[in-house]
């Protein structure tokens, strides 16, 4: 394993200028003739020997200018192809065969469900043929597709369409893209496919042909898609000022998949989780989901694809960069307060660990041994974070002008963070060099927070810290923005300075740091408004002013906030054995029952608000952790919390209910408090929990309601789950990702018993190993959310031996599963010991990717 370091990056000593390709796919066998034309690179030191990139392939012929080369005059041999003794200009010609029909591993080509198509972020073009396999070398495509005729109908690439034929049995089409792109923005599609077409008219007027393809079976599962992905366009060109450049934009509906969706230049290739959606067989959860990648892929076109990357160093330029404008999508689209809430939830469950364990990295990482494994939260989700600091930090006006600047300076480039933040820097004209550390700087920074009640006034002072991460002991301050007000007892905003501001922004960019402010009356702080930076906010708060929050205050994250703080409190003392669980649940009822009043301003926000942290976060609250106390504590409050606030629990599960199916937010939201009521009520043990359940399963409106039922049912052992599920099989046998919810809904129920159910499910006959859709719906569902069956002897080996067994199939899909036990280290030492045996023993026949992955843990 080679580690490849930031630090060593040179520009690559040729460019490729321009790439024909010819892929002739035949059963058994695809061919692959390129043609490169090369150029020496300018901006490189003068060499006259380039690498490329080539993994797994045959090769059958190489010829430079026109005349072959022989073995004695190039080099291949692990995965590089070498020459030297190269021209200032030179014509590279190379044949090879390559076999998609066994590519499990699902980069490059592949064969899903009969229908050939790619994967090349971020390094699978070099499994397809000869090439300079990094995203600075930028090249025009010009791309033809050869094969059966009745078979693969359907052959796409990107761009345009410029020329077709046939030849017997045989077809092909010729796709040319005129913008230059770097390989692992290449798109191959060959199939029989069902479209779904429509026309976008561009803010210049132009027309823009929308085709969504998925199996004939799905075509009616496509229009969500396609609206999203029009609100997308015009939201684009609105906020952004981005017009999109081709003349057809595609998207392609795909079984086997290893990640959500790929923003391929003018055809996007899905996750069929991602495009699809009915009310029928999609949960709302789920629409929302196809909306946001929609909308994301399509983004990429311009934070992504138009101006790209470096290296893959830089991949939050437009991973982070293009998160934060879904985000900010959505938030136009529905609730803009229940987004934000989701996001925050989102990233402080999952990332924050992530930037706290041995998986730390910084959103610009140093090195890496598999790029594959880079793909994460932190990348994703606090790039995001970062971007959105600089857009409050700037000012919506500001931001613009600096992404204009971006978007017109770096159009058909390949560029670095620093390149992003320049632009901020230069249009607001602050000084962003500290701002800058939270690229490099790994861990989730705490600020400390205290306040203090003076005659001249009242005070809070900051300090900031954040805990060392592997390979980075040394950390400095970081630049902080903390929104912030103060509340009186009505949980009114006081005023802050003579001008009367009643909300302020400030900025922590030292280690520690006091600000006043002329009030004295007693107050409550409301601070990190909108969750200003993403750090772990300290404050001592009493359980009165969190009360206080949680019914008062304007912002929706800082209500969140003081929720989760009330539910976390009350658990630790559970697990601490310092109370009982009624006491805590009668202490929370008030303030629930404030919430629940006032369900009708936001259905979703009530939801959001009467959900209890999962067991996983409650669990990294606590070192030495011990999974099955934890879990204990996590139960009783749930059913103290049922218990004690039963009669609103039954009159939601019956009162929300709908006549009539509506997708709308109002109505989405409508469902979700509702399925929340079911639970608490079932939790409670009420005996109409399963009443209801069963007869909202019988007869549901949609996907949210039934598979909310049967989740009821089957999470609480209620009479009737059984059935349910069987029932639900039969319903769905065909319906893949419904089926996917059917293992998961499995796979998740809380409980040690469940490690027996999850090796059950593992030889069902619908478990399919190759198709990473169904692997995550089992072994993700039983790592990543369900603790007190997976921290058990039986779960470790289970895992372990399925990780294995994923691991000779699609190395992605096993590292990123692994992920799961970086837990390992916090676990109380009889697990610990356990885990690791387990794992190291993975280790011995792991992938590179799941090596690195497991070293990192097991380190
Ligand atoms: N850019 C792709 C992710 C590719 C992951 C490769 N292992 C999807 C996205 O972020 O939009
Ligand atoms: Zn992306």
């Amino acid at each position: 394993v080679t580690t490849t370091r930031l630090k060593d990056y040179l520009p690559p000593a040729y460019l490729v200028d321009s790439v024909t390709l010819d892929v002739d796919i035949h059963d058994g066998v695809t061919t692959v003739t390129s043609e490169l034309a090369l150029r020496r690179n300018p901006a490189a030191a003068v060499s006259d020997a380039m690498m490329f990139n080539g993994e797994g392939l045959t090769l059958r012929s190489l010829a430079l200018d026109g005349k072959v080369l022989d073995e004695n005059s190039y080099r291949y041999e692990d995965g590089e192809l070498v020459l030297s003794g190269l021209p200032e200009k030179a014509t590279l010609v190379s044949v090879v065969d390559i076999d998609p029909e066994n590519n499990t591993a699902l980069e490059g080509l592949y064969v899903s469900n009969g229908m050939y198509c790619t994967q090349c972020e971020a390094q699978g073009f070099r499994h397809i043929t000869f090439f300079p396999d990094r995203p600075d070398v930028m090249s025009s495509f010009r791309t033809t597709v050869r094969a059966d005729k009745k078979r693969y109908p359907l052959l796409l690439s990107n761009g345009n369409p410029v020329a077709q034929g046939e030849e017997g049995e045989r077809h092909w089409v010729t796709w040319e893209d005129p913008f230059p792109k770097p390989c692992y923005l290449f798109a191959l599609v060959a199939g029989d496919l069902a479209c779904l077409e429509d026309v976008f008219v561009t803010c210049s007027g132009r027309e823009v042909a929308l085709r969504l393809y998925a199996e004939h079976r799905d075509l009616d599962k496509l229009d969500h898609a396609m609206a999203s992905l029009k609100n997308a366009m015009r939201w684009d060109e609105h906020t952004y000022g981005c017009e999109y450049d081709l003349d057809i934009y595609m998207i392609v509906a795909v079984s086997h998949f290893n990640m959500g969706a790929m923003e391929n230049k003018g055809l996007n290739i899905f996750n069929t989780a991602c495009v699809l959606a009915h009310p029928a067989t999609t949960t709302d959860a789920g629409f929302q989901r196809v909306e946001s990648v929609v909308a994301h892929e399509y983004f990429h076109n311009w934070s992504g694809n138009r101006v790209t990357c470096r290296d893959w160093f830089q991949l939050s330029l437009k991973e982070g960069f293009t998160v934060f404008r879904d985000q900010m999508f959505s938030a136009d689209m529905n609730s803009a307060a229940v987004k934000r809430v989701e996001d925050v939830d989102f990233l402080v469950n999952h990332q924050f660990p992530e930037d706290q364990g041995p998986m730390a990295h910084a959103v610009r990482p140093e090195e890496f041994e598999k790029i594959d494994n880079f793909y994460t939260l932190t990348i994703y989700e606090k790039g995001a974070e970062i971007v959105r600091m600089q857009y409050h930090l700037l000012g919506a006006e500001q931001f613009r002008k600096a992404t204009d600047l971006y978007f017109a300076r770096f159009d058909g480039q390949a560029v670095t963070c620093d390149d992003f933040v320049d632009c901020m820097q230069e249009v607001s004209g602050t000084d962003m060099g500290q701002f800058r550390r939270w690229y490099s700087q790994a861990g989730t920074p705490v600020l400390s927070v205290v306040d203090q009640v003076a005659p001249e006034g009242y005070r809070l002072t900051f300090r900031q810290h954040t805990p060392p991460t592997p390979g980075q002991a040394e950390k400095l301050p970081l630049v902080i923005p903390v929104r912030m007000a103060l509340l009186d007892a009505q949980g009114e905003p006081v005023p802050l300075d003579e001008e009367g501001r009643r909300e302020q922004v400030l900025i922590i960019d030292q280690q520690e740091q006091t600000f006043h402010f002329p009030v004295s009356e007693s107050v409550t702080p409301s601070l990190l408004r909108g969750f200003s930076a993403p750090v772990v906010l300290e404050f001592d708060y009493r359980k009165d002013q969190l009360a206080a929050l949680l019914s008062h205050d304007s912002d929706g994250y800082c209500r969140w906030s003081a929720a989760q703080r009330l539910y976390f409190a009350a658990m630790d003392r559970l697990v601490k054995g310092q109370s009982s669980p009624d006491l805590e649940a009668a202490a929370l009822q008030p303030a629930l029952e404030q919430v629940i009043d006032r369900a009708g301003e936001d259905f979703a926000q009530a939801a959001l608000l009467l959900m209890l942290p999962s067991e996983v976060a409650l669990g990294d609250r606590h070192s030495p952790l011990d999974p099955a106390a934890v879990h204990e504590a996590h139960q009783q409050l749930k059913q103290a919390i049922g218990r004690a606030l039963q009669a609103h629990w039954l009159s939601l599960s019956e009162n929300l209910l709908a006549t009539e199916l509506q997708m709308d937010g109002v109505a989405m939201g409508r469902r979700q408090l509702r399925n929340l009521a079911l639970d608490y009520l079932a939790a409670g043990g009420h005996p109409e929990a399963a009443r209801i359940a069963v007869e909202l399963f019988e007869l549901p409106l949609c996907m949210s309601e039934e598979l909310g039922a049967l989740r009821t049912l089957v999470h609480h052992g209620l009479s009737g789950a059984e059935q349910a599920l069987a029932q639900f099989a039969q319903r769905w046998k065909d319906e893949a990702l419904v089926m996917d919810q059917w293992f998961s809904v499995q796979a998740s129920a809380p409980g040690e018993s469940t490690i027996d159910v999850v090796a059950e499910l593992l030889e069902h006959p619908a478990f399919d190993w190759k198709v990473p859709n169904r692997v995550r719906s089992v072994l993700g569902a039983l790592a990543g959310s369900n603790p007190s069956a997976f921290n058990t002897p039986k779960g470790y080996q289970l895992f372990a031996q399925a990780l294995g067994r994923v691991d000779a199939l699609n190395p992605q899909i096993a590292a990123r599963i692994a992920n799961a036990a970086a837990r390992l280290h916090r676990l109380e030492p009889g697990r610990q010991q356990l885990l690791r045996q387990q794992l190291q023993a993975v280790l011995e026949t792991a992938s590179a990717n799941l090596r690195e992955v497991l070293t990192r843990i097991l380190s």
